[in-house]
C-alpha cells in the first residue's frame, strides 16, 4: 500500500515538478501509443467495412481508350524498403547511413527504370504531329515536351548538395548542371532552326520528340555516387600505412610520454584510461595519481604486468568509481611492460610502460 502510494506520488511529482529529461524520454512511448491506436483503428475499420462484393464475380475495370494504365509494379514497395533503410541509417549513423542511402538510390533507380519502360511503350507509339491545328495565335510557337527542366532540377539538386557537403560533391554538381544546361541550349538551337524554317515554309514543325535521357541520367547517377563515396572518405581505400598495426603500440615512443618521469596522472572514464603510454627511468620508483571518473560501483586499478598481459609484476588495490588514489610503484629493470586494469583487462584499459 505504502509502495502504491509512493508510486502515485512519484507519478504526480513528474507533472507538478516536471523532470524534463524524464518527460522527453516518455515521448517515444507516447508516439508508439499513437501509432498503436491508429493501427487498432485501421484494423477496426477493416473489420466493420460494408459488404465488398454483391456480384458473383469481381469486375475487371476496363481502361477507356486512349488512356494508359500502368501495369502492377513492385517498385513502390521496393522504394518503401529503400526509404526505411535510409531512416534506419539516420538512426544508427556511420556506415549504415551510407548503406541506407545506396539502397534508397537503387530502389529509386529501379522505379525509374520501370517508368522509362512504360514511357517508351506508350508515348512513342505515335510521333508528335506537326502543329497545324488552330492552336496558338499566328506568330506564337509552342515548343514540344522536354525533359530538360526535370534534368535541370536534378542538376540543381546535385549542385545544392555540393554546396552543403563541399568538395567532390560540388564538382559533380557543377559537371551535371553544365551537361544539363548544355543539352538545353542544343534543344533551343534546334527549336530556333525550326522556327526559321517555318518563316520560309509557313509550316511549323516541332523538333523530334524527346527520348528518355538515359545516358545522362546514368552518367549523372554514377558521378553523384562516386563523389558521395569520395566525400565520405570511402574512396580511395585507405592504404596499409594507416590500416596496419594496432593503435598505441607504434605511438608509444613519441610525444611527452617518451620523456622519463616519476609522477603520472591517469583518469579512467567509460571503462577506458585517458593515458596509454608512459616512460620511466630504469630502477626509478614512480607514482600514478589515479582518478576513477566512472560511477560508484565501477572499480578499476592500475597493475603492472609483463607484455603477455597476464604475469602480474606489481599489484594494486582497486579504486571505486568517484574516488582518487595515488599508487606507488617500485623501480623496474629496463624493458617494456603494460599497465592494466585487473577488473577490465581490455585494450581500452591497457597502456604501455617503457622503462629505459
Ligand atoms: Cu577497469
Amino acid at each position: 500500500m505504502q509502495q502504491l502510494y509512493q508510486a502515485i506520488l512519484d507519478l504526480a511529482s513528474r507533472v507538478v515538478i516536471p523532470d524534463w529529461g524524464e518527460l522527453i524520454k516518455l515521448i517515444p512511448l507516447g508516439l508508439a501509443g499513437i501509432v498503436l491506436l491508429w493501427l487498432l483503428l485501421v484494423a477496426r475499420q477493416y473489420a466493420t467495412v460494408g459488404p465488398a462484393r454483391r456480384a458473383s464475380a469481381r469486375l475487371t475495370p476496363i481502361t477507356p481508350p486512349e488512356l494508359h494504365m500502368p501495369g502492377p509494379s513492385y517498385a513502390p514497395i521496393v522504394a518503401a524498403v529503400g526509404a526505411a533503410a535510409l531512416l534506419w541509417g539516420l538512426v544508427v549513423g556511420g556506415d549504415a547511413l551510407l548503406i541506407g542511402t545506396v539502397v534508397l538510390v537503387l530502389s529509386l533507380l529501379y522505379w525509374g527504370r520501370e517508368a522509362i519502360h512504360d514511357y517508351d511503350r506508350t508515348a512513342h507509339v505515335q510521333t508528335l504531329p506537326a502543329v497545324v491545328h488552330p492552336g496558338p495565335p499566328p506568330g506564337v510557337h509552342m515548343p514540344g515536351p522536354s525533359f530538360r527542366p526535370l534534368l535541370g532540377a536534378l542538376g540543381t539538386t546535385a549542385l545544392m548538395a555540393g554546396l552543403v557537403a563541399g568538395g567532390w560533391l560540388l564538382a559533380a554538381g557543377v559537371i551535371i548542371l553544365i551537361l544539363t544546361l548544355g543539352g538545353w541550349l542544343v534543344d533551343a538551337r534546334a527549336e530556333y532552326v525550326k522556327t526559321e524554317e517555318a518563316d520560309r515554309t509557313g509550316h511549323m514543325e516541332n523538333i523530334a520528340d524527346p527520348r528518355w535521357p538515359r545516358r545522362l541520367l546514368q552518367f549523372g547517377a554514377v558521378l553523384f555516387v562516386v563523389a558521395l563515396l569520395l566525400q565520405a572518405g570511402i574512396l580511395p581505400p585507405k592504404g596499409s600505412s594507416t590500416a596496419g598495426g594496432g593503435p598505441g603500440t607504434s605511438a608509444a615512443p613519441s610525444g611527452p610520454a617518451a620523456t622519463p618521469g616519476t609522477a603520472f596522472n591517469v583518469t579512467a572514464k567509460d571503462i577506458a584510461y585517458d593515458q596509454k603510454a608512459f616512460t620511466v627511468a630504469a630502477g626509478a620508483d614512480f607514482t600514478i595519481a589515479f582518478t576513477n571518473a566512472d560511477s560508484p560501483g565501477v572499480t578499476h586499478d592500475v597493475d603492472i604486468r609483463a607484455t603477455d598481459k597476464t604475469t602480474v609484476l606489481q599489484n594494486q588495490e582497486v579504486t571505486n568509481g568517484g574516488s582518487k588514489t595515488t599508487y606507488s610503484y617500485k623501480g623496474l629493470p629496463a624493458g617494456t611492460y603494460v599497465f592494466i586494469c585487473s577488473i577490465h583487462p581490455i585494450p581500452q584499459m591497457t597502456g604501455t610502460l617503457t622503462v629505459k
